[in-house]
């Protein structure tokens, strides 16, 4: 027990025979306060309590995080270093593996330049690993093709808030003022099934009136608890905000104040939203008119109010138009910068927030520098210690690494810390790619399906293995503590990657012995940068229970509220971007008559790599399904539990039926956290987004068929 805890009071959880260490969930953008009980005499973790007193999540944890614990010491983690010989994976010593890293890493750049190498990196990692893969890839490797699996997941959001504010991060207010909101106007999130912890928030604020607006094509336990369910088609949001601003303005619940002193472009947006009527809004987004009146009066009445997206609207080719334009509501009504009011998106995976701002970005240098800017690359070539004219340029996005190995430009690939195997768009193409490779390696702590393609998998460490810092949803560093000792012969990634750099002649730019000292580089690197962690220290985010960035100095109090004054774009003035009305990148055809949508249950973690290996969270759901309105099943004569075939121009899919009336006639959804066969990605659209490069998860058009085996026809 640590002075720490005993600080915090948790004096009463303690047992004999067992230590307690305080950390946070593995999962989530949430990040929930959580202590670990490890056995003092073995080691082995005996369970978990959740933090009472972590002021954004007050002892509440989900399923997922009751028993996150359990990956631990979990039966199929990766003992050791596996080489692939014969089509076989055979277990290595950790030397035999590093060595036939460095002489196909050697041997590929020899052949084909420093750019035929790639790094695919993931934000489940600390602040500290995340800002190592980018100087790996970069200094270490030599190489511009980096990216990361949050281009799938914050990288709409990023650029929505990049155009609006000038700045991204997550949430313009901290959790906790939520309770003091009175209304919430949430679009694309189902917030009760994946950031569950947070319902808690609204609950206290409805107790005192607060209102929701939930807008999804799927009436969601998100949705059940809502004033107004906006059941939209999917692809059409950014009709139903134009729709919404529309009405913001027409019925004069502008904050005409606030718009003339801190937004450009005013008059450009009401003009362009001037033929969003109600009923032309109906008609694209195919919700009802009196609906959209009712959910634009809600949110323009009310005092405090919140604007909160995620996956639902920024998974699309129209991601960071989506978030402009719900974004632009919030200006519109003056809440930006102020006490329980503003803009959040749900960060996804755990460092989401932390993970996007330190280099995994094809175009970006730790704290949100730009590569393109000769002044950014000076600063951060010092910090590193290289010649500026030694950093790599830009490389291009996570999807369009895939298409650089198709074309024989990548021929190595590093991925730590993702599986798109399962997650990326359009799978087949990616298997294939994975197949053309000359060398793969994948860090990762159970053998994922990504994994399953590698020549040579290294065992990486869990998140209770190593200590670090991450970033939440709201924008708060906090600790992560280590709580035992790696398992097997398991190893934190930093230590991997500064081995391999070693092994690539750049062994003195990577002399950490500790998450610390990397944090401490990390810090220097940051300042002066949009995402400044300057002021930020260890001992700092344990005192005050986390730190929000920007923070630029040790007496800075850091910046729960953002853009109090001002936003950060040259002129300090948030903008109002103009969006016409597109149509998503596939609509239903005679071929191919349905919408598909994607997305998440609450017993699952992404690829489910991790999920999938927990009993409890199998018991709950084993497999994926097709959720389908009974109106479309009765056209099809198709039944509860039956098994049917769904194409899309990519491929087909063999899935389950489960009919349920809380989902659009026109749609159907599949969850996603399932690989090979059962991956819903072998059918969706790799289309992207022009400015976010985020693929369109959630629409693609879909024909449905019965399956009539017996027979042995189709
Ligand atoms: N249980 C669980 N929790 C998680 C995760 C997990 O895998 N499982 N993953 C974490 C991560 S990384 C992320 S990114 C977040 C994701 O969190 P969310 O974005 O909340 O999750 P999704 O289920 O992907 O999508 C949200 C909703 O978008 C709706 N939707 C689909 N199409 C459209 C559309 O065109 N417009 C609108 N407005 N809505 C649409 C879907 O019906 C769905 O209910 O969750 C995090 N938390
Ligand atoms: N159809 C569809 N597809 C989607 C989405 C959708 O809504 N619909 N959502 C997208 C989104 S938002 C996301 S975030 C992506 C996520 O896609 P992925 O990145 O593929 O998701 P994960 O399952 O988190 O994969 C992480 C892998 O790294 C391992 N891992 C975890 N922690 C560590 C660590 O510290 N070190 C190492 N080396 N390995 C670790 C895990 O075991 C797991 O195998 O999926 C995207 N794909
Ligand atoms: S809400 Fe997220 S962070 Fe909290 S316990 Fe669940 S998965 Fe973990
Ligand atoms: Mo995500």
């Amino acid at each position: 027990m640590t002075d720490f805890m005993v600080k915090k009071g948790v004096k009463n959880l303690h047992r004999e025979g067992e230590k307690l260490i305080t950390t946070h969930c593995s999962y989530c953008g949430m990040q929930c306060g959580m202590h670990i009980r490890v056995n003092e005499k073995t080691g082995k973790i005996a369970g978990v309590e959740p933090r009472y007193d972590w002021p954004v999540t007050n002892g509440k944890l989900c399923p997922k995080g009751v028993t996150a614990y359990q990956q631990i010491d979990h039966k199929e983690r990766i003992k050791r270093p596996l080489i692939k010989k014969n089509g076989k994976f055979v277990e290595s010593s950790w030397e035999e593996a590093l060595s036939l890293i460095e002489e196909k890493f050697t041997e590929t750049q020899a052949k084909h330049g420093k750019d035929a190498l790639s790094v695919f990196g993931g934000v489940s990692m600390t602040n500290e690993k995340c800002y190592l893969v980018g100087k790996y890839a970069r200094v270490a490797l030599g190489t511009r093709f980096i990216d990361y699996n949050g281009r799938f997941c914050m990288s709409s959001a990023a650029g929505g808030f990049i155009k609006t504010f000038g700045v991204d991060r997550g949430s313009t207010l901290p959790w906790p003022e939520l309770e003091h909101s009175d209304c919430f106007l949430i679009a694309g999130s189902n917030t009760a099934e994946c950031h569950p912890t947070s319902i808690q928030w609204f609950w206290k604020a409805r107790d005192k009136g607060a209102k929701m607006i939930v807008i999804d094509p799927r009436e969601t336990p998100t949705a059940r608890i809502a004033d107004v369910h906006i059941d939209l088609k999917p692809g059409t949001d950014s009709a139903l905000a134009n729709g919404l601003l529309h009405l913001i303005i027409k019925e004069g619940y502008v904050d005409e104040k606030y718009v003339a002193e801190r937004c450009n472009n005013y008059k450009e947006l009401q003009e362009s939203v001037e033929t969003f009527t109600p009923e032309y809004t109906a008609e694209i987004t195919g919700v009802a008119v009196e609906k959209i009146i009712k959910a634009a009066r809600m949110y323009g009445a009310s005092k405090r109010s919140v604007v909160m997206f995620a996956r639902g609207v920024e998974q699309q080719s129209k991601g960071v138009d989506n978030v402009t334009l719900y974004t632009s509501l919030a200006l519109l009504r003056g809440q930006i910068g102020k006490f329980a009011s503003g803009v959040a998106t749900f960060t996804g995976q755990g460092n989401g927030q932390g993970g996007r701002e330190h280099g995994q970005k094809a175009d970006l240098l730790p704290g949100y520098r730009k590569l393109t800017d000769p002044e950014a690359v000076k600063y951060i070539s010092n910090v590193w210690g290289i010649d500026p004219k030694d950093m790599p340029k830009p490389g291009v996005s996570a999807f369009e690494m895939f298409d650089e190995v198709q074309k024989g430009n990548i021929r190595a690939m590093h991925v730590i810390c993702s599986n798109p195997a399962v997650s990326a768009p359009h799978t087949e193409y990616v298997w294939d790619s994975f197949k053309k490779l000359d060398f793969m390696v994948v860090n990762d702590f159970f053998l994922s399906e990504t994994a399953e393609f590698a020549d040579v998998v290294l065992p990486a460490t869990t998140w209770a293995e190593d200590e670090g810092t991450t970033t939440n949803l709201e924008g708060r560093v906090i600790h992560i503590r280590k709580v035992t000792e790696p398992r097997h012969e398991s190893k934190p990634d930093w230590m991997i990657l500064s081995e391999i750099a070693k092994r690539m002649g750049k062994g003195k730019h990577f002399q950490y012995e500790t998450p610390k000292q990397i944090f401490e580089e990390l810090r220097i690197a940051t300042k002066g940068g949009k995402a400044d962690y300057h002021g930020i220290t260890y001992d700092r985010i344990d005192r005050e229970d986390g730190v929000f960035w920007p923070c630029p100095e040790e007496d800075h109090p850091g910046t729960p509220t953002m853009f109090k004054e001002r936003f950060a774009t040259p002129d300090g003035k948030a903008n109002l971007p103009v969006v016409a009305w597109k149509e998503p990148g596939e609509t239903p055809t005679k071929k191919y008559p349905h919408i598909l949508t994607t997305g998440r249950v609450v017993y699952h973690y992404l690829s489910g790599t991790q999920t999938r290996r927990i009993d409890f969270l199998m018991e709950q759901c084993p497999l994926p399904y097709v959720e389908m309105h009974p109106e479309m099943a009765s056209q099809y004569n198709m039944q509860e539990g039956e098994t049917i075939q769904l194409t899309t121009a990519r491929s087909s899919m063999k899935t389950e039926v489960k009919l349920t009336k809380a989902i659009r006639k026109d749609t159907l959804f599949i969850p996603y956290h399932w690989g090979k066969e059962l991956a819903v990605n072998q059918l969706t659209n790799p289309c992207l987004d022009p400015i976010s490069r985020m693929p369109e998860f959630k629409v693609c058009a879909v024909k449905i068929e019965k399956i009539y085996e017996q027979e042995g026809i189709k």
